[in-house]
């Protein structure tokens, strides 16, 4: 069977944005205006639990308003066909953000007209830049009071560092707005009313400056500017095409077409990115913004292909986007609802059928595709089969987690796989009825398998069990899913800081076990180098034993020892990291050796050598961003600096003043309370995680003691 639609009339793109941007409102209108849908539902019309909008339709989304998981929708506009994924703002789902753009083609960033660029939008642009991921800003909430263009652009060359390619000036702000020119059709648009079927005027440029007098001199400004800034689109965009350039600034003539295609060309690249306005509550500029994605994010492929690597991870070739080519596939989801296991994959390359066996490469197994389906947010619809550049969901795979590669057996590849970010917070989690143990420990686990940024783990002391996530909300949330989607009650603990250790200094050790009981006794000796390395590179062991000193067969069993025994550091029993283990020699005996010996041996020489290096206990700092109204400013930044913390920058974000700093994540618990009563609630705030560091030497024993 051919294909039923040309991989060039697709676009897989994602709407990213900081949280109550209005991502999930823009989808709403993109569904009603490709008419996949005839209600358009608000987002904060859903907490009586009757309605949802098509995105966000987890109970807790609705109770919240605010999405937590990313939910994908398919829309036709003019022959196209477009994927949509509405993904989650706010910081603690950051991972939805992360898997998305691995495997989508493009991303609309969508902007709160006032609040300009904030915090995760700053976060997930860095995302967007990692995976290389063509964009374009839409500056949404054109209607709010306070609406700023300008500021917005502004953030986004300055703090998103993007080459900004105005390509729409808004017609008014707040309630004055009602369209915008469109510098590259060299037209306005304007809406005759906010209901969702009002039809806009279109109108020549030049007619523009006689139709408008705006309350500020700012909205009017942008109106005199018009020709000014249609001359700068015009050589800024052309400029991506040597010919066409030169003519046009010999003749002052241009093709529009082209004009497009150089547009097309810039935004692919990352060279330039197109800016939109508009305001998606009231009805304004969706379309616009449509014709944008069709336009100027490209098809499947046309970015390039997805690198595959080796089991380290480097990068050996790429995998382009063609039918024609063995299956190559990435899981990127795995979701448990009443469809069972949906694992959602990005097709790279290939046809897959029904029916088909794949390798899960990542695992060396392999998996049947019993049912293929296409997932419109809560809905599923089965297909037969899934083509390159294809996104889809495989029913009821067994092995296959997120970042697995799924490929076709003869001709296996690993595909590059998306970096999950590290929790910083845990809780002890136990069951409602007592009864309940084993039954929650395979909820947890499901939780867990399907969202890389929760990890179990067992208190070893305690023998408690242990939910470590992104944030007290991600927590919250994956404990009250558990209830609705999986039927298990639990309770939570009170969340805690996932601190860390660090070798204080090189050490070099030898360890010798010995233990003679009677018959056969045991012999083992190691000597070993402990080395603190950067943050964030991981642990290193090397064998660097000569002469068969220590026989080969002995040698995993000392790494092993190294990995389980770095689990639990000498200061206060929390996980050592970044560092590189040398073993460089050692003692065998022919009888009394084994695996066990070496294995504790090696364990016993990594105790002794992380206590004699001076050890250090390591804590997340957090990034934050507090906003509210300047009079509270003084009382924000003293206690920042109580918190330990300190401040980056602070300025002005339209009506309101905000101060970002950095502050430890153990001195943030409850910081809402005192911003609320701080700022009679007129205050907010922003935490993501940004980095470990040592706790100083005179605190390490207070903090414990907190903690404890
Ligand atoms: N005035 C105005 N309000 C808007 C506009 N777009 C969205 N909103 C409102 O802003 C709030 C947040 O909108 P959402 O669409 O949920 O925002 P989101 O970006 O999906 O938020 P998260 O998914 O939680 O990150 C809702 O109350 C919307 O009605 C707009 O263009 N103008
Ligand atoms: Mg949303």
């Amino acid at each position: 069977m051919a294909r039923k639609k040309e991989l060039k009339l697709y676009r897989n793109i994602g709407i990213i944005a900081h949280i109550d941007a209005g991502k999930t409102t823009t989808t709403e209108r993109v569904l009603y205006y490709t008419g996949k849908k005839h209600q358009i539902i608000e987002v904060h019309d859903t907490k009586d639990g009757k309605s949802s909008t098509t995105t966000d339709y987890l109970e807790q989304e609705r109770q919240r308003g605010i999405t937590i998981q990313s939910a994908a929708v398919s829309a036709e506009w003019k022959g196209y066909q477009i994927n949509i994924i509405d993904t989650p703002g706010h910081v603690d789902f950051t991972i939805e953000v992360n898997r998305s753009l691995r495997v989508l083609d493009g991303a609309v960033v969508v902007f709160d007209g006032v609040a300009g660029v904030e915090p995760q939008t700053e976060t997930n642009w860095r995302l967007a830049n990692q995976y290389n991921v063509p964009r374009l800003c839409y500056v949404n909430k054109m209607d709010r009071i306070g609406a700023n263009f300008a500021h917005c652009v502004k953030g986004i060359k300055e703090r998103l560092g993007a080459n900004a390619l105005l390509c729409h000036v808004p017609f008014g702000s707040s309630d004055e707005f009602v369209g915008m020119a469109d510098l590259v059709a060299g037209c306005g648009y304007i809406w005759d009313s906010d209901d969702k079927d009002a039809e806009w005027e279109t109108i020549p440029l030049d007619q523009i400056p006689g139709r408008f007098k705006f309350a500020t001199t700012r909205d009017n400004d942008w109106i005199a500017r018009i020709p000014e800034l249609r001359q700068e689109l015009l050589e800024h965009a052309l400029a991506q095409d040597e010919d066409a350039f030169l003519e046009f600034v010999e003749s002052g003539k241009f093709d529009p077409a082209q004009l497009k295609q150089c547009i097309r060309k810039g935004a692919i690249s990352g060279a330039l990115v197109p800016v939109l306005c508009g305001s998606s509550f009231k009805h304004k500029g969706v379309q616009q913004m449509l014709d944008a994605v069709v336009d100027y994010l490209p098809y499947p492929g046309e970015n390039g292909g997805i690198s595959i690597v080796d089991s380290n991870g480097t990068v050996i070739g790429t995998q382009e986007v063609r039918d024609d080519a063995p299956a190559r596939a990435l899981a990127f989801k795995v979701i448990n609802d009443q469809f069972g296991t949906l694992t959602f994959v990005r097709v790279y390359s290939g046809v897959i059928k029904k029916g088909d066996t794949l390798l899960n490469v990542t695992r060396d197994r392999k998996e049947r595709i019993g049912r293929i389906v296409e997932v419109h947010a809560a809905d599923a619809e089965d297909v037969d089969e899934a083509r390159a550049g294809d996104i889809c969901a495989f029913v009821s795979m067994k092995e296959t987690e997120t970042g697995d590669s799924l490929s076709s057996p003869e001709k296996p590849a690993l595909l590059e796989r998306m970096r999950f970010p590290d929790p910083v917070i845990s809780v002890a989690v136990e069951p409602k009825a007592r009864a309940d143990v084993d039954k929650l420990s395979t909820a947890l686990y499901k939780m867990v398998k399907a969202d890389p940024s929760l990890r179990l783990e067992v208190d070893q002391e305690t023998g408690q069990t242990l939910l470590r996530g992104m944030g007290e909300l991600h927590l919250e949330v994956t404990i009250d899913r558990m209830r609705t989607e999986l039927g298990v009650e639990a309770t939570m603990g009170r969340p805690r800081v996932s601190f860390r250790e660090a070798f204080g200094s090189t050490v070099e050790r030898v360890y010798t076990h010995k233990k003679q009981s009677g018959g056969s006794g045991q012999f083992a000796e190691v000597k070993m180098i402990f080395e603190p390395l950067g943050g964030g590179s991981g642990i290193e062991f090397s064998d660097e034993v000569v002469g068969g000193r220590i026989p080969r067969e002995f040698i995993p069993a000392v790494e092993k020892a190294i990995m389980s025994e770095c689990k639990r550091g000498q200061v206060a029993g929390y996980e050592v990291v970044d560092f590189r283990a040398r073993l460089l020699d050692g003692k065998y005996h022919d009888v009394d050796s084994s695996t066990l010996a070496f294995e504790i041996a090696g364990r016993a020489c990594f105790r002794e050598a992380h206590k004699a290096s001076g050890p250090k206990l390591l804590e997340p700092i957090m990034r934050i961003e507090v906003v509210s109204e300047a009079e509270y400013l003084g009382g924000i930044i003293g206690d920042i600096a109580r918190r330990r913390g300190q401040i980056s920058d602070q300025g002005q974000k339209g009506p309101q003043v905000y101060v970002q700093g950095f502050v430890p994540l153990s001195e943030m618990f409850g910081y809402i309370n005192f911003l609320r009563s701080t700022t009679s609630g007129r205050g907010t705030f922003q935490m993501e995680f940004d980095h470990y560091a040592d706790v100083p030497a005179g605190l390490v024993e207070k903090l414990m003691e907190k903690e404890a």
